[in-house]
């Protein structure tokens, strides 16, 4: 085989964030970028050779070109087998379901997720294990000192691969598999979910919308909603995956998903609205004039899973990222299971699945999940919640305040403040953990401070700690503020606040969000100086 073994000039920037390597596409243009760090995936795990690779991403601006490079460089670097979806195309559930279920080494999945795309816009690329989940921070630390010191990388002069139909290829060597990207994950979900029932609940007068955003759930949406459950054509908006999103942010949330809030909020009545993100591992959930925080979409999910046929012998445990509003930490206790608390990001949840501590997991990002796979996955939470509206037969508000009646509610929402200048964010950080100290036992605005910290995580599987997770201010009556930089931004630092207060009394479940969290609001700017530090007056987006 003619193996070209080409010097290359290493990348210093390679490290990983909260959901693999994420910088604009031009930042990927660069001589050899995307090349650097395949190879020092292939350099990290040398089992690749010889091995099974998944591959496909969500179709944004330069999947197809990144598609055909690590094809060559995945022949020249040894691989036996390469699953790719077709088009280029695979969800990020789907990959990690593929990984599972054909015993791949691993999986290399291109995307950046809810981050816009195009030309001008945003490019990733995340290397999935054996188990199917995220590589772990061992393994992307590993990639970064890989990628800091390489100095040649190995790549094969192979025509493109068609990619356009499924068909299979032998190429000096590697065996290229061109599969469907939908059809073992349709079956996956036909195993958990009661499909007659919610082709039952979709054959009367409940109506729905999807909104795939022009991201990569359109193709699983429209087969599985429309084509398997009979839901109208046309519940599925924007089902064609464009490589720039229609130029919007592939982000599930009150403020991106506008169209679909709009028909949602609406007297002509919509029964049920959700989406999903670029990637398809995000899902938002509405009501007809009702939006459910993640966080609560989480809690509920946990508390009703036993009226779900692929979970109708309990939960094992649950976890929740610690930003997450503690609103599963209560529907847990009265299940008498655990209740784990993470950092951000999704490859801290793998070891406690695949140890087989827990069965649900979530995310207040709009990432919901369970062990089917070893990824958040958009659609999944979209067909539970089918399922649960078809047994119970309420509406999605109604279950949403049955929820709070039964446990409280949980005010909560994220203030984010999008691409403020670095060395701004970091000196926010600062000043609030100088006060680390002197906060246990103040009252600000009324409210007694009783811990303020950075979040440590200690796995209890594999005993790793991972430090510096977010600093929590922790109040007497439950009360939590977070701050973190995101690790999944491109431009400047993005500061994520996260707000949330406890309710108890049914009486108090009606307020507006921000105006119940308003106090809170206050003691944040007071102790972090937002304004100050990033001279903004309001966050980017809230949500
Ligand atoms: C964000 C979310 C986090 C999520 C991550 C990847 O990370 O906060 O909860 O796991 O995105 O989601 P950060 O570091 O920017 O806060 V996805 O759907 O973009 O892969
Ligand atoms: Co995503």
């Amino acid at each position: 085989m003619a193996v070209e073994t080409v010097p290359c000039t290493a990348y210093e920037d390679q490290k990983p964030g909260t959901s693999g390597l994420r910088k604009s596409v031009r930042h990927f243009q660069q001589p050899d970028y995307l090349q650097t760090f395949v190879q020092a995936i292939f350099n990290a795990v040398p089992e690749l050779r010889g091995g099974l690779l998944v591959l496909g991403g969500d179709g944004r601006y330069f999947n197809r070109e990144a598609i055909q490079v690590i094809l060559r460089m995945a022949a020249a670097n040894g691989v036996a087998r390469i699953l790719v979806g077709k088009g280029g195309i695979l969800s990020t559930p789907a990959a990690s379901n593929l990984i599972r279920k054909y015993q791949a080494t691993g999986g290399i999945i291109l995307s950046a997720s809810h981050n816009p795309g195009g030309p001008d816009g945003d490019f990733g690329i995340k290397y999935n294990s054996s188990n199917g989940g995220p590589a772990p921070e061992n393994l992307t630390n590993l990639f970064f000192e890989h990628a800091s010191k390489l100095s040649e990388y190995y790549i094969t002069a192979i025509q493109p691969v068609p990619l356009d139909k499924p068909g299979h290829y032998e190429i000096e060597g590697l065996r290229v598999e061109v599969i469907d990207p939908v059809d073992d994950y349709a079956e996956l979900m036909a195993t958990l979910f009661d499909f007659e029932r919610i082709r039952a609940l979709l054959a009367g007068d409940f109506s729905l919308r999807f909104d795939a955003m022009h991201a990569v759930t359109g193709p699983y949406a429209q087969r599985i909603l429309e084509q398997t459950l009979g839901a109208a054509r046309g519940t599925v908006m924007h089902f064609e995956p464009l490589a720039d999103f229609g130029g919007h942010h592939p982000d599930p949330n009150q403020a991106h998903a506008r169209e679909l809030m709009e028909l949602l909020y609406n007297p002509r009545k919509v029964d049920f609205g959700a989406a999903s993100d670029g990637d398809g591992d995000r899902n938002m959930i509405l009501g007809h004039y009702f939006f459910v925080t993640p966080s609560d979409s989480l809690a509920i999910i946990a508390a009703n899973a036993h009226l779900i046929p692929g979970y109708r012998n309990g939960l094992k445990g649950v976890a929740r990222s610690m930003p997450t509003s503690q609103a599963v930490d209560r529907v847990a206790e009265k299940l008498g299971i655990a209740c784990h608390e993470t950092p951000t990001g999704w490859k801290f949840f793998g070891n406690l699945l695949d140890d087989g501590q827990i069965t649900l997991c979530g995310e207040e990002s709009f990432g919901t999940g369970s062990d089917h796979i070893r990824e958040k996955d958009g659609l999944w939470a979209v067909l539970f919640w089918l399922n649960l509206l078809a047994v119970r037969q309420e509406s999605v508000e109604d279950i949403v305040r049955r929820h709070w009646a039964d446990h409280g509610r949980h005010y909560y929402s994220r203030h984010d403040y999008e691409a403020i200048a670095t060395p701004a964010a970091n000196t926010l950080m600062t000043h609030l953990r100088q006060q680390f100290d002197e906060l246990p036992g103040k009252v600000i605005h009324g409210k007694t401070v009783c811990q303020a910290d950075d979040f440590t995580y200690h796995d209890p599987v594999d005993h790793s700690a991972s430090h510096h997770q977010g600093i929590r201010i922790l109040f007497e009556d439950g009360a939590r503020l977070i701050f973190r930089l995101s690790g999944t931004g491109t431009q400047g630092a993005t500061l994520r606040l996260y707000l949330e207060q406890y309710e108890a009394d049914v009486k108090n479940h009606d307020q507006d969000v921000q105006a119940a969290l308003a106090p809170l609001i206050q003691i944040a700017e007071t102790l972090a100086l937002i304004r100050t530090f990033t001279g903004r007056d309001a966050p980017t987006v809230i949500t």
